[in-house]
Order: structure tokens, then C-alpha cells, then sequence
């Protein structure tokens, strides 16, 4: 009868079975997905600049060479005279030591503006260097090019020089005559910076800020605008260089306002609930000051790896002021206190401990075979590729380092998100030998680093996601030996 199975048509059922089976391992092994994004992401420019993690800060000016740190408005453009300018020595230095952005402060609160400004004659025209006709940033801009540095500019919004200061519409169109003019005439910026300082004679002026932050995005599409509200990059609420152990790139911007004192814990911790994007910066300078003073000298090595460890180790980046000096040059000093901050980092990271493990997961999504293996946190990639387990019950999920028996020697953790899809991790717990070492740990984000209590000679080494906002996705993890770390 049609249809029916007899031993005649017997390999040809075999043969539809066969067939059947194959399409439906050839469906099921079409790589599975990443899963959805968790909402806000980091736009594009945040990302690079995330991955920076070094930005190093240039104040430079009139205070320079009057030894302070707020000028009065009323100095004289001839006491700025550098006598051996070389932004070059600026950014090679900056290359040396890692940073890939260098930001000037093209005017401070003083007025005295570094560049040629049409708007006003209180600048470098004014001055004996180069005969009236140099021009810092400029200097830097070319200098920061030739090596393949990118450029960022601070013009403060505070100007104790100008008599429009006080007069709104005035001042506002004033300060935007200069934006224009930095932003038109240097090429390629990559970050600006904005605060909110004002002058006690004119406390109720208003910043049009809506109008600046417009016009820079405006002339510069790709730039980060860094500010106590962002919009893309926001403060991290101290000048200390330390953020908040819990340090969330996410936070409601409609509750930050520029130059309001009362929201810097908020800055500092940042807000899992946060609907926007926003990840913090640490300003600190490498001496005590933000201008170059004599009587100063920069801080030891172990407070620059503290700063290190409580800024770029906390999902924040680190922006390092290193003033030039009265000559126009980073003194000497401070040339190699950041040549041996950069050699002990290396000495600290340039070896992973992880690589080379067996490594043992609690599941992970779409199986063995998937994109999403435990091998990808040491693979050298820090943001697109992760492990990321299954969607589990109880909600926690681990992965965990052995070396077949075998000790290894570390004192450091380092842990980093797949922050592209969303910063997720809120508690996470950190075991050696089965001992918890490291307990009541909150966000990871971009990169969370550990400096534990003691050295310890391990066997395994277990982290464990207590708590994520949807599944954790791992990207890196780094187990190191910090040598310059006694606590
Ligand atoms: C502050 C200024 O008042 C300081 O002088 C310094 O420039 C610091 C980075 O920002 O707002």
C-alpha cells in the first residue's frame, strides 16, 4: 500500500530520517545570539574614552608664573614668558607613560587665554613669548598630531579678566566666540571640559550651557563633554583622584545640575537605576596644586597607584594633571615619577596568571559550542568578547581558575563587563580555595581591580556574581602579583 513501511522502501525512510535529522542539527547549530542589550549604552565616544582609562591634564598659565593657583584677572600678559616651551616634550612624555589624551587649560579663571583669541587682547599676543606671536595651543595641538595623541581643552567658564563677565547676554556670546574659535581652528578635539565656578561680584550669572554644549557638538560630533552633568562625561564628585567602591557609569542626569555641591556623593556612586550613560572622571594632579608651584614636588609612586587602583580600578578614568613649569617644560621630577608609575603598572599587569588555567564556569549560554565560552575573559579583548552564563534560578553564577594542582602566587583581581551591552554586575564575591577573601563587593563595570589583604598562594580562585541587573557578562578577568603593594 502507499505510504507504507515495508522492507522494500526501508532505506529510503532511513534515508528521509537521516535528512530530517541533519536539518535539525543544522538549525540548532547556528551560533546562538548575545543576549539583548541592558539599557543606557555607552555611545561610541564613551567607549574609546572609557578605554583610555589615562588622560593626562595640562594646567598652564599666568599662575604658572605668579605661584598661584586662582589668578586675580589683573595680571600682566607679560609674566607669562616660557623660556624653553616644548609641547613635544609634553606629549612624548604622555605617549611614555601611556595616556593617549591630553587636556590644556586653554583659559583658566584668570581670563588669560593661551591662544590668539580675536575676542579679546588679554592672551599670548600680549605676552613676550615667541615676540607676541605664539600660540599654546596650537603648539599642542601640532605636537599632540605628530604623535598620534588626541587633543582635549578646559576654557574656563569663571573669567575674572573680562568686563562682560556679569553682563549676560554679553559674556554668553563672548564665551561662545571662543568655543568657535578653539573648535573651528585646531582640528580634531576629543574632550572638553566645563565647571561651574563663578565669581562672588556676579553670583547670579547664568552659563547658557544648553547653547555651548550645542555649538560644541555642533563643530565637534565625536567630542565627550565633560561636566558635573555631563552630558557625556560627568565628574566623580572629589579632586582626590579616589572614586566611591560602588561606581555605577549609569545615573539620572535630570537630577545633576552644574556647580551644585549637595549632589557629589550622588556623582561619586553614580546610579544603577541611572537612564543615561554617563561615567565618571577622577581629576587629581600629580602635586598638591593644579598650577606649578617651586615649593611642590610630586607624589610618591605608592599614592599614584592608590589613585590608580581607587580611579581606573573602579570603572572610572584617571585625568592626571602634570603642570609645565616656568620654562615651559614638565620638570624633571615629575618626568620620573610618571616613567616609573607607567613601569610599575606594566610590571603589575603585563602577566596574567588566569591565562594558561583550566577554567570551569557554572553553565554557559547556548551551550559548549556557543561564542560564549569561559576562554574569552582571557583573550586579550576587554569589551566584545565575554563569557556569559544561562539564565539560572537562583541567580548566581560563577567562574573559576585552577592550574591542575598547582599554586600560583597573586595579590591582585581584576574583573571587566561586556559594558557594550550595559553595565550589570551590583554584588560579586571573590573565593580562594574555597575561602572568601573577598566579601559585600559591589559594581565591576569597565574595570574593577582588587588589591587583596595579603598574598596568597592559591589553588583555585572563584569569583562569584551574587547580584546583576540581567545576566553578567564577563569580558576580562586578570588574577596579578603587585609587588609594590604592602597594606
Ligand atoms: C576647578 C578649578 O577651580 C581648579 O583651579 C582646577 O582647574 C580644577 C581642575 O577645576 O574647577
Amino acid at each position: 500500500m502507499k505510504g507504507e513501511c515495508t522492507e522494500k522502501n526501508l532505506p529510503m525512510v532511513w534515508l528521509w530520517l537521516l535528512l530530517i535529522l541533519a536539518t535539525i542539527e543544522f538549525a540548532t547549530s547556528r551560533t546562538t545570539p548575545p543576549p539583548l542589550p541592558i539599557p543606557p549604552l555607552p555611545t561610541w565616544s564613551q567607549l574609546k574614552w572609557q578605554r583610555r582609562e589615562l588622560v593626562m591634564f595640562h594646567h598652564f598659565g599666568v599662575n604658572t608664573f605668579t605661584d598661584s593657583e586662582w589668578g586675580t584677572g589683573h595680571e600682566n600678559p607679560s609674566v607669562f614668558n616660557p623660556t624653553a616651551l616644548n609641547a613635544g616634550q609634553w606629549v612624548d612624555l604622555a605617549v611614555d607613560a601611556g595616556f593617549s589624551l591630553v587636556i590644556l587649560t586653554a583659559k583658566h579663571h584668570d581670563g588669560f587665554c593661551l591662544w590668539p583669541s580675536e575676542y579679546t587682547d588679554h592672551s599670548v599676543e600680549r605676552s613676550p613669548w615667541r615676540g607676541g606671536k605664539g600660540d599654546v595651543v596650537g603648539e599642542l595641538a601640532a605636537a599632540a598630531k605628530d604623535r598620534g595623541v588626541d587633543l582635549g581643552l578646559y576654557i574656563s567658564p569663571w573669567d575674572r579678566h573680562d568686563k562682560r563677565y556679569g553682563q549676560e547676554t554679553q559674556y554668553n556670546e563672548y564665551y561662545l566666540g571662543q568655543l568657535q574659535e578653539l573648535l573651528n581652528r585646531y582640528g580634531s578635539v576629543s574632550e572638553i571640559w566645563f565647571d561651574g565656578a563663578k565669581g562672588s561680584n556676579a553670583p547670579n550669572m547664568t552659563y547658557y550651557f544648553g547653547s555651548w554644549f550645542s555649538m560644541v557638538k555642533e563643530l565637534q560630533s565625536a567630542i565627550n563633554i565633560f561636566s558635573d552633568a555631563g552630558p557625556d562625561v560627568r565628574w566623580v564628585g572629589d579632586e582626590m583622584g579616589y572614586a566611591d567602591s560602588t561606581c555605577w557609569s549609569t545615573i539620572n542626569r535630570t537630577s545633576l545640575r552644574i556647580g551644585d555641591g549637595s549632589i557629589v556623593s550622588y556623582l561619586n556612586t553614580g546610579d544603577p537605576r541611572g537612564t543615561d550613560w554617563l561615567p565618571a572622571e577622577c581629576d587629581v594632579s600629580i602635586r598638591k596644586g593644579w598650577f606649578w608651584h617651586k615649593s611642590q614636588s610630586p607624589k610618591s609612586l605608592s599614592q599614584l597607584l592608590d589613585i590608580y587602583y581607587n580611579s581606573v580600578g573602579r570603572n572610572c578614568v584617571l585625568l592626571l594633571n602634570v603642570p609645565p613649569n616656568t620654562s615651559g617644560l614638565i620638570s624633571d621630577t615629575d618626568v620620573t615619577r610618571l616613567r616609573e608609575f607607567r613601569k610599575a603598572i606594566d610590571v603589575i599587569f603585563s602577566s596574567n596568571l588566569a591565562q594558561g588555567s583550566v577554567i570551569k564556569v557554572s553553565s554557559q549560554r547556548g551551550g559548549k559550542k556557543s561564542n560564549f565560552g569561559p576562554k574569552n575573559v582571557v583573550d586579550g579583548d576587554h569589551v566584545w568578547t565575554y563569557w556569559a552564563p544561562e539564565e539560572q534560578k537562583d541567580g548566581s553564577h560563577w567562574i573559576e581558575f585552577g592550574w591542575n594542582g598547582k599554586e600560583i602566587r597573586f595579590n591582585v583581581v581584576r574583573i571587566q563587563e561586556a559594558i557594550g551591552l550595559g553595565q550589570r554586575i551590583q554584588r560579586h564575591e571573590i573565593y580562594v580555595d574555597g575561602d572568601r577573601v573577598a566579601a559585600n563587593t559591589t559594581t565591576v563595570g569597565y574595570k574593577r581591580l582588587h588589591r587583596l589583604g595579603r598574598v596568597f598562594h592559591a589553588r583555585s580562585v572563584r569569583i562569584k556574581i551574587v547580584q546583576s541587573r540581567g545576566l553578567p557578562l564577563i569580558s576580562s578577568v586578570g588574577l596579578h602579583f603587585d609587588p609594590f603593594w604592602h597594606n
